[in-house]
């Protein structure tokens, strides 16, 4: 039974055999001996294979930002399909990858505006540094080789991101990249705890860098990738003046500075990017998720018009970047994107979680008192609520969390034991309340 009415109407009894598909960052055994499967979505609910409806608290993977099953998307999609479902991307070009761009260059930071088109946000980390290296090396400063990131940043899975990135979960079994330092992390309980939006303190943690700066010199380093927000940590707001050194000291060293807006991107803090919400521009800016509101894989790097210019030199001919995916710029994709950025004008989705953000704030650390609750972080629409390990078992009730929420009708996400929130940026404040109150059920139940 392909069809998936069919399959939603026939609900538990046409369960798939499930040990073929290998998923991705899940206990596989786990999950295939008791599955939580998910078979239809509309708006800002998903329906499971029993035919409950679940409040999505976390945009899907935190991508799905205009709420879920948007007609003009599957129909820009299907249309694009029978019209032009693949160009080559090397030599050749299709208008729609064109169109999308100029119209990503129009609500980009200012002067971000040379796009590169990828198909997720691994492969925007990875082009994105890769950019950084050639850039110096087209400038004759070849020997900036090192890539900073920081501690807790994730930056996706591959070898570029996890030699950045910063959970060591997803770099011990792996080789990672010589010449990758790491910046320590602003996660700060004993001064930031229960902080509402950015921290006061921790500014001074962006100066890390200067250490890395004496021990190496700045002409060996070629760039600094940061999370302005960091997501799968556990939603670490920067805090007060943090993003603002990391940049004067860039500036100063000759550095390029990388925000990593693959979760802050497209609408998350109340301005389309972080870069314009904190006032903080990056010399690039990685996305993905968002940019095609998770309907159809993608993802897209935003370049600093002076980076991507001081690398259109040489003869005429040669080609400037040796980089590239057999699906960059993808036409379904592009229209997909297209389609999305109507939905986000029309509906001012881009700006919106500004004005929702107060009242979520205050819901959210309304459940500063439940049980085992040592802390509760926030800004725009995306929330975390940290709890104490269990005694001998960390990530425990993280995961109690998310099983006892579905039961309960909400999809949370958990990393350890941080239950994080990120919803839709068309939930209406009633559907804010449900969510924090079904968290607030959880937590009173979690031993
Ligand atoms: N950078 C950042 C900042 C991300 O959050 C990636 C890169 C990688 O994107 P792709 O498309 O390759 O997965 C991400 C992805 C979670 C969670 O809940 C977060 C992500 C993905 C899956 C789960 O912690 N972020
Ligand atoms: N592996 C092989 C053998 C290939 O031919 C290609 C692309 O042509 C790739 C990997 C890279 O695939 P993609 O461009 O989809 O990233």
């Amino acid at each position: 039974m392909n069809d998936i009415s069919d399959r939603r109407n026939a609900g538990l009894k046409n369960r798939p055999d499930l040990d073929a598909y290998w998923m991705p960052f899940t206990a596989n055994r786990q999950f295939k001996a008791d599955p939580r499967l998910l078979v239809a979505a509309k708006g800002m609910h998903y329906e499971t294979e029993d035919g409950r409806r679940i409040l999505d608290g976390a945009s899907g993977l935190w991508c799905v930002n205009a709420g879920h099953g948007r007609e003009e998307i599957a129909a820009a999609v299907g249309q694009q399909l029978l019209t032009l479902d693949y160009a080559p991307s090397f030599q050749m070009g299709h208008p729609l990858a064109f169109d999308f761009a100029t119209a990503l260059a129009k609500i980009a930071p200012d002067g971000l505006d040379r796009i590169f088109f990828t198909n997720s946000g691994s492969e925007s980390v990875d082009t994105a540094l890769k950019i950084a290296l050639a850039y110096h090396r087209a400038r004759g400063e070849g020997q900036r080789t090192r890539l900073i990131g920081r501690e807790k940043g994730y930056h996706g899975v591959g070898f570029g991101g996890i030699s950045v990135g910063g959970l060591v979960n997803n770099r011990r079994a792996f080789l990672t990249l010589p010449g990758a330092e790491h910046i320590g992390h602003t996660h700060d309980l004993a001064r930031n705890a229960f902080s509402k939006g950015q921290p006061a303190h921790g500014a001074e943690r962006a100066d890390d860098l200067e250490r890395l700066i004496a021990l190496h010199g700045a002409e060996t380093i070629a760039a600094v990738i940061v999370e302005p927000v960091a997501g799968s940590a556990g939603v670490l707001p920067p805090p007060v003046g943090y993003l603002e050194r990391l940049r004067e000291l860039c500036t100063r060293h000759g550095i390029l500075l990388i925000f990593d807006e693959v979760i802050t991107g497209f609408g998350r803090l109340g301005a389309p990017f972080a870069a314009q919400f904190f006032g903080v521009t990056p010399d690039i800016m990685t996305t993905a998720k968002g940019v095609t509101n998770g309907a159809f894989p993608m993802g897209a790097v935003f370049v600093g018009r002076h980076v991507h210019d001081a690398m259109m030199q040489g003869p005429g001919g040669a080609i400037e970047l040796f980089h590239g995916y057999t699906y960059s710029g993808h036409p379904a994709a592009c229209a997909a994107g297209l389609a999305t950025l109507e939905i986000y004008r029309r509906e001012a989705l881009l700006t919106r979680a500004a004005e929702f953000a107060p009242g979520f704030e205050a819901a959210v650390h309304g459940l500063r008192d439940c049980p085992n609750v040592i802390d509760i972080r926030n800004l725009g629409l995306m929330a975390a609520v940290e709890l104490s390990p269990r005694e001998g078992a960390p990530g425990a009730r993280g995961y109690e969390a998310l099983n006892r929420a579905m039961r309960a009708g909400a999809l949370i996400r958990y990393t350890g034991d941080t239950i994080a929130l990120s919803p839709p940026l068309i939930a209406t404040p009633d559907e804010l309340l449900e969510l924090v109150g079904v968290v607030r059920g959880v937590l009173n139940e979690i031993a």
